[in-house]
């Protein structure tokens, strides 16, 4: 799984406290701990911060590669915001994101041009989040083709099925289910990913009712996660799932999170 570490996010209180603080040792060390715990990428998001975001983020972005050195996962809602990130970054990134948003497109494409980084693709357009596996995949086909022909390869391309709440339609797993299924098997090549959180909203145990979702996700192929890789229980659900589904050879991942005390049984 190509983890996306999610901690850093200023909708959490301790990180929105850290930047207004200016504590570049706690942020720093945010970064390494998700490093440490496997993350292929760190998510960067101070969308909270509506008034200084840009500042914050470019402020951010140089003190997490100071301590680490991974990619980044550049989050954010202003097309701007991600233009002045991807200038700063020293590594290969990835655009958190794209959607089919008429003015979204066309103001993250340039941003795009020559191959400079990976991207995910939220499976949106100008009506909205769809609610049907068919509408999802017809956004995810759009996007793969307009992508490709700005030159990015699949395997640059992360897509998003946006998962609804459970508590709004019992529906929402299956169809989700279903999108990451059909997006795996007939646009192969690329990524699916997806934001955990919006699953379980409105209901009580959501920690739990989030990583039995990714295992049911993992089984249809998703291959991306953007989650808290600090999270020992969604850890372990995760390397175990990986090692039942074959995706761990001689189970040596699963063997030696073991070992390091990283199984919550
Ligand atoms: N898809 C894509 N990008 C995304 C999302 C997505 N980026 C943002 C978000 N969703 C994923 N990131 C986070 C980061 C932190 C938390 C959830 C998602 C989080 N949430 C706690 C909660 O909801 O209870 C807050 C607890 C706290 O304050 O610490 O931590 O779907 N492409």
């Amino acid at each position: 799984m190509i983890i996306i570490g999610e901690r850093i996010n200023t909708s959490r209180k301790s990180i929105d406290e850290a930047v207004d603080k200016r504590d570049r040792a706690f942020l720093q060390d945010e970064a390494r701990k998700q490093e440490a715990a496997g993350a292929a990428f760190i998510d960067v998001n101070c969308g909270s911060r509506l008034k200084s975001e840009c500042d914050d983020f470019l402020w951010l972005l140089d003190l997490i590669q100071e301590a680490v050195s991974m990619p980044l996962c550049l989050d954010s809602p202003d097309p701007k915001v991600l233009a002045a990130g991807l200038k700063q970054v020293e590594q290969r990134p990835l655009i958190n994101s794209i959607t089919l948003e008429p003015d979204r497109f066309d103001e993250v494409a340039p941003i795009l041009e020559g191959d400079v980084a990976d991207v995910i693709g939220l499976c949106m357009d100008e009506t909205g989040i769809p609610n049907t596996t068919e509408k999802t995949f017809e956004n995810a086909v759009r996007l793969v083709k307009k992508l490709e022909a700005l030159g990015l390869k699949r395997s640059s391309i992360y897509l998003d099925p946006l998962i609804q709440p459970l508590s709004t339609d019992t529906e929402n797993g299956n169809t989700a289910l279903a999108s990451i299924t059909t997006i795996m098997e007939s646009l192969s090549g690329v990524h699916t990913t997806c934001g955990l959180s919006n699953v379980s909203y409105g209901l009580p145990e959501r920690y739990l009712i989030n990583r039995t979702f990714l295992v049911c996700a993992m089984d249809k192929g998703l291959d991306s996660a953007i989650i808290d890789p600090l999270d020992k229980k969604i850890m372990t659900n995760l390397l175990t799932a990986e090692m039942i589904l074959g995706r761990d050879e001689y189970c040596g991942n699963f063997i030696d999170a073991m070992r390091d005390g990283k199984i919550a049984s």
